[in-house]
């Protein structure tokens, strides 16, 4: 099981899309094991967004991810950091494929709704840098055994 970061960003939330996205992952199977609505400060961001640091949109960047509240998700299920990069779709709205979560809400190359961590080590981080211990939950589902097929012991 992995657990990945997803923030569900200032348009996606101003445009009241929060529930139709929240509800895009958890009709695939993937369960919400953390949620925070929350304004991001500079000094977050700019440890959020240590890896574009040098990059010409990264002010750009920083200005819209503080500019008004996110809703910050905790996401669980077997292989859910790249599931859920591949539900959001490509960076930019413009190129977003039609059936993801960018591909559907957006056209923005700026402005484009929902990040995901890129990687399970990069999901630990961020995890760590959103949530306090004790804010994201492991509670058991009572429909895990129809989310995945368990006869064999493992989530399949
Ligand atoms: P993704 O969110 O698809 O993983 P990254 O990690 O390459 O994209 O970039 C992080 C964030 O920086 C993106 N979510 C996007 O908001 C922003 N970004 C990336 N490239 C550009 C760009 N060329 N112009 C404006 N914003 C960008």
């Amino acid at each position: 099981m992995e657990t990945t970061l997803i923030i569900l960003k200032p348009d996606a939330v101003q445009r009241g899309l929060m529930g139709r996205i929240i509800g895009r992952f958890e009709d695939k199977g993937l369960q919400i094991v953390g949620c925070k609505l929350m304004q991001i400060s500079q000094e977050l961001a700019a440890k959020h967004y240590e890896a574009h640091k040098t990059k010409g949109f990264y002010p750009g960047l920083v200005k819209f991810m503080t500019s008004s509240p996110v809703l910050v998700l905790a996401v669980r299920g077997v292989g859910a950091v790249a599931m859920s990069r591949k539900m959001m779709g490509a960076t930019f709205g413009s190129k977003a494929e039609p059936g993801t979560i960018r591909g559907d809400f957006g056209v923005s190359n700026s402005f484009n709704l929902i990040h995901g961590s890129d990687s399970p080590e990069a999901a630990e981080r961020e995890i760590g840098l959103f949530f306090k211990a004790g804010e994201v939950l492991s509670p058991s589902r009572a429909i895990e055994g129809w989310i995945y097929d368990m006869s064999g012991g493992a989530p399949e």
